[in-house]
């Protein structure tokens, strides 16, 4: 992409309205415009982000076995009297009449939509175990929408729903979830903390939130240190192992990580002193177990193998999608601005030509510009005749996590610089070693 061609309405002044560093650093990048209080328009490089992050969502997913659909945001209000949510979800629910006076709601979550398709489809256990999900956008009227999209009124989630025979089914998909969400974030470049949480409106005994460390963040949280130091990988999991997955989940659960709602003092004492944190965390997301609460209100049942018809057992399993653009920004930035982790940034490469209309310049730049693409990469080129100043901090505030800059002086020995945003590290070298470099960062072949 060619900046001059793009759009990419970035912000000189801080705007006032913005408290947190993610907020600040949204608008003054031109990642999102507000539109109403809690409502946003994701401008192209906020965009880009999204998609990214919902693009490593679905793959993890996959992984998993579970199997992506699409359900509509808005709901017909009696699905929702059937579980008894209707009047229970409160004011935070936008209800709306059509012109035949029928009720409809602006889903802030699908539990009710997708017992109602499974009970139209599904009546034998040999259909089970089944997860379905969608990545969609949500609504809830929050009383104080704030942060950005941290917070905000209408949210894209992807949300989850599993179906199973038997509660020990059920506890195996809620491992599942659990394991692959470990990966999900951590391609994400963020350290996300399963925390035994509540369950809120959603219903059950059985939830964690996952919580990503931040001094901005909304809830308090209690945690052992040891579990800051626990990596997920590249390890392969079998997600149809239980063992495997339960050794994985034991592994992230043992150390003591609470969030306020479900501190335990006494519990949290056990912990060796000098582990002890208490810190505040941003929930992106959130894993339930609920057993038979819709599957019974709304008779979602199989028959079993022995000819007993039962109610099934569920769980849904929530990723704040929206949320994690705020959050990785959050985790990750300087006094410069944004530094993408490389699994979610919007451009693989930022490339500066520091002469713009120089032969050479212009020359070496299309070319590294052309290589990069060819390699199935996606590099940001500033061809914008402006003053070098200017270039470098709005690729700092945009957060590329690589630049190749292109200079006369340096291009007379055939060399550009390469520049690591995170580190601020720059390396002469020449034109194809630095276009080398990037496929290796991305692990793709030049
Ligand atoms: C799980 C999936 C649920 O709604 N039903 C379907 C369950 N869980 S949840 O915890 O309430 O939401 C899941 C994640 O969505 C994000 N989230 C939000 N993001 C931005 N603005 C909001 N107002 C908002 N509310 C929830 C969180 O990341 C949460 O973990």
């Amino acid at each position: 992409m060619r900046l001059s061609r793009y759009f990419l309405p970035v912000l000189k002044e801080t705007p006032s309205e913005a408290q947190i560093v993610s907020h600040r650093l949204m608008l003054r990048a031109g990642m999102i415009k507000q539109n109403a209080a809690g409502i946003y328009s994701w401008l192209p490089l906020g965009f880009k982000v999204l998609k990214k992050i919902e693009q490593i969502v679905h793959e993890e997913q996959a992984k998993a076995g579970h199997i992506p659909m699409l359900m509509p945001t808005l709901q017909p209000a009696d699905l929702w009297r059937e579980s008894g949510r209707y009047d229970a979800y409160g004011p935070e629910m936008l209800r709306v009449t059509d012109r035949h006076e029928r009720g409809l709601l602006y889903g802030p979550t699908n539990e009710e939509m997708i017992t109602d398709i499974f009970r139209s489809h599904v009546s034998s256990y040999k259909a089970l175990p089944l997860t379905l999900y969608h990545i969609q956008w949500k609504f809830r009227d929050e009383v104080r929408p704030r942060f950005g999209v941290m917070r905000g009124r209408e949210f894209c989630m992807k949300d989850g729903y599993n179906f199973d025979l038997t509660q020990e089914d059920a506890f195996h998909a809620y491992n599942r979830h659990m394991v692959s969400y470990l990966r999900t974030y951590e391609r994400m470049g963020l350290k996300a903390i399963p925390m035994r949480a509540d369950s809120g409106p959603i219903g059950g005994d059985n939830t964690h939130e996952f919580l990503v460390l931040a001094e901005t963040g909304e809830s308090e949280v209690f945690y052992d240190a040891a579990i800051t130091d626990l990596t997920f990988g590249d390890r392969s999991v079998d997600f149809d192992d239980r063992a495997a997955c339960q050794a994985i989940v034991d592994e992230w659960t043992a150390p003591y990580a609470r969030t306020d709602e479900t501190h335990d003092a006494e519990m949290f004492d056990k912990v060796p002193e000098e582990r002890r944190r208490t810190s505040r965390g941003i929930e992106v997301g959130q894993i339930f177990y609920f057993g038979t609460k819709y599957s019974e209100a709304m008779g979602a049942t199989v028959v079993t193998p022995e000819g007993d018809r039962v109610p099934v057992h569920m769980g849904s399993h929530g990723i704040g999608v929206s949320r994690l653009v705020g959050a990785i920004i959050e985790a990750s930035h300087d006094d410069k601005g944004i530094v993408w982790p490389e699994g979610v940034t919007p451009f693989h490469c930022g490339i500066v030509n520091l002469r713009q209309g120089d032969g050479d310049c212009d020359a070496a730049c299309e070319r590294v510009e052309a290589a990069l693409i060819a390699m199935g990469l996606d590099p940001l080129y500033d061809d914008r005749d402006e003053r070098a100043g200017a270039k470098f901090a709005g690729m700092d505030l945009i957060g590329l996590p690589w630049r190749i800059t292109v200079g006369p002086r340096g291009l007379k020995d055939g060399k550009v610089e390469l520049t690591c945003r995170r580190t601020g590290d720059s390396e002469e070298m020449g034109i194809d070693a630095a276009i080398d470099r990037i496929g290796q960062i991305y692990s793709v072949a030049s």
